[in-house]
């Protein structure tokens, strides 16, 4: 704890609780469970686990509607077990980073109860509370009467309306999580609060959920609505609004700065830019550490979005991801040593929102899906930044297979698959498009081995295992050279050894080349060290077939045209091959 740095150097494993491990039997996932499974990620090796929400929860979002922020959801287990996780987790050298959901609370929150009981109430001014909009021919509540045109993200109108009080509520996500207003400062003050407290039970950080997203655009307007939209974005309204930074940085400032060793935040937020992400995590403005970006993750989105998935794009995938290593790059200086540090980037690939890389990003055919896993994983931790490695992803596990609606669970496929089938789509059509990107993918049970529930639980899980556990699992692949698992073992263990991979300069080769992902990394060891500048080349092949290297065409004639001479990188290979022999 002493490297106030040391976050940098670090790799974060994401546990969404659900689905890892299930120590009683109910089918659903716990602490216990996790805390029973440790010795999986300390040999993986990694340094960090981000822990997915386990506080109180009706679960209408799987825990991302959390109606007390300081108690465990007795399906998840005790504040006993998270203690006793916390415990596990420093004594093997770990860290826990908490799931902080701050932009809205359950509608059963004690918060939400008082606000919506009277518009007197003390707490009313907590969330967001508007008069229907007045139109002719409709009563106040109608739809129609909104006080904007937005969508939620989970199907319908962005808006609630509430009987009693006769007001509409804000809830970006579902009507069950009521959007909290931040102008107001005592629900700041509540939440700094809440932070600490968790700070003193001994967590190490924050994974704040969707929050660019706490600061909205007063007044509140109607957002661009696209031809055929139901409703206006209203993502687009509301991210990174007028006062986002003085509200992180505030928080920085009043939690977590004062701690005596640096607490890992990440922010997650949809829609922020390069050049914002620039501003959220420039040291100097003492607001977040990193944020998870979403641009190469919103590559797949056709005309009708996400669930209108389009195929991928190579070329442009790996440009994205260049830019926001030049975005968020240190000055160099002319030898080439870096400078301080100005911002920092995550590297993901999936998570509990995303479908699996392997079959976003990849082959998931069963001849592919280890070598393109491994490539993957090789080319995601050769990205300058924080790795960040998602529960089943260093098993190389797949998308599963959904026969029909009733095989999903995700509110957010469910809703959108009804609202499209009542607005005249063709139900196949619908679930077609929902198959390969829905959130249910990531979500599915980890294959801890081949045995009828893959060791996840003895009862029977809350959504099906993917139909391969039989083989793609951890008993196969832990201690087995030439696997997914040892794979990620390797790169981790690389990264904390090599400074070029962990600190070195990023440079993207022949970024038009259809094919092969060619990464340069660079770094000049500190006087201190002796000097001498370090070099790591990975050449990728994304593709099944094998790439020319030689003759007219091929990519060694391309490194050299880049200046790049072979002798000069003939040792820098030698570490990656070292890293895999594959
Ligand atoms: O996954 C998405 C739908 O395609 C995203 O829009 C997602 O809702 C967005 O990234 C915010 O995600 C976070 O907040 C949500 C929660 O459902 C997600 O699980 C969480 O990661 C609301 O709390």
């Amino acid at each position: 704890g002493d490297d106030p740095d040391w976050w940098r150097r670090a790799v974060v494993y994401q546990v969404y609780p659900r689905s890892f491990a299930d120590s009683d039997g109910d089918g659903i996932g716990d602490i216990p469970g996790l805390t029973s499974r440790l010795g999986h990620l300390d040999e993986l090796g990694v340094d960090v686990v981000w822990l997915s929400p386990v506080y109180r929860s009706p679960q209408d979002d799987n825990g991302y509607d959390i109606s007390d922020y300081q108690d465990i959801d007795p399906l998840f287990g005790s504040l006993a077990d998270l203690d006793a996780l916390i415990e596990g987790l420093h004594c093997r050298g770990m860290r826990l980073v908490m799931d902080l959901v701050v932009n809205h609370t359950s509608d059963e929150h004690p918060w939400f109860t008082a606000s919506r009981s009277s518009k007197d109430d003390p707490k009313r001014d907590w969330y967001i509370w508007r008069p229907a909009r007045q139109v002719d021919g409709l009563a106040p509540g109608q739809p129609g009467t909104e006080p904007t045109n937005w969508g939620s993200a989970f199907s319908g109108s962005a808006w609630a309306w509430d009987e009693d009080t006769q007001e509409f509520y804000l809830h970006l996500f579902s009507p069950k999580q009521p959007d909290l207003n931040w102008e107001n400062p005592q629900v700041r003050r509540a939440i700094h609060e809440m932070m600490t407290w968790w700070l003193d039970r001994g967590v190490d950080g924050f994974r704040m959920d969707v929050i660019n997203f706490i600061s909205k655009t007063y007044p509140l307007t109607d957002a661009p609505q696209g031809e055929g939209d139901l409703y206006g974005n209203a993502f687009a309204a509301v991210a990174n609004g007028p006062r986002i930074h003085e509200f992180l940085h505030e928080m920085n400032q009043q939690v977590l700065a004062p701690r005596p060793g640096h607490i890992l935040t990440v922010g997650e937020m949809p829609g922020a830019t390069s050049a914002e992400a620039a501003l959220y995590t420039d040291p100097a403005r003492g607001e977040l550490d990193m944020v998870f970006q979403f641009e190469h993750v919103s590559r797949t989105d056709g005309p009708g979005g996400k669930f209108d998935p389009q195929p991928l794009d190579l070329v442009t995938l790996k440009q994205n991801l260049a830019h926001w290593q030049a975005a968020l790059a240190p000055a160099t200086t002319p030898t080439g040593a870096v400078s301080a540090e100005k911002g920092w980037n995550s590297a993901y690939w999936d998570n509990h929102d995303q479908p699996r890389a392997v079959s976003r990003f990849g082959d998931d055919d069963p001849a592919w899906r280890v070598r393109s896993a491994k490539t993957l994983a090789t080319i995601l931790h050769t990205h300058r930044g924080t790795p960040y490695i998602y529960q089943g992803e260093e098993l190389g596990m797949a998308n599963t297979v959904f026969r029909g609606i009733e095989d999903y669970r995700d509110l957010e496929s469910v809703n959108h698959f009804h609202e499209r089938v009542r607005a005249g789509d063709d139900p196949a059509a619908v679930l077609a498009g929902i198959a390969p990107v829905s959130r249910d993918n990531a979500r599915t049970p980890v294959h801890w081995d081949s045995s009828e529930k893959a060791g996840f639980t003895t009862g029977e899980p809350w959504i099906a295992l993917a139909p391969d556990y039989g083989t793609v699992n951890a008993a196969a692949q832990v201690g087995v050279p030439g696997s997914v698992f040892e794979h990620y073992r390797r790169l981790i263990a690389l990264r904390h050894d090599d400074d070029a991979l962990a600190l070195g300069t990023f440079r993207l080769l022949v970024a038009d080349h259809p094919t092969a992902w060619v990464i340069l990394r660079q770094w000049c060891a500190p006087e201190a060290q002796g000097g001498g500048i370090e070099q790591l080349l990975l050449i990728a092949q994304c593709a099944r077939e094998d790439l020319p290297l030689t003759g007219q065409g091929g990519l060694l004639a391309a490194l050299t045209a880049e200046g790049l001479e072979p002798e000069e990188w003939s040792g820098a290979e030698q570490v990656l091959r070292a890293a895999d022999p594959d």
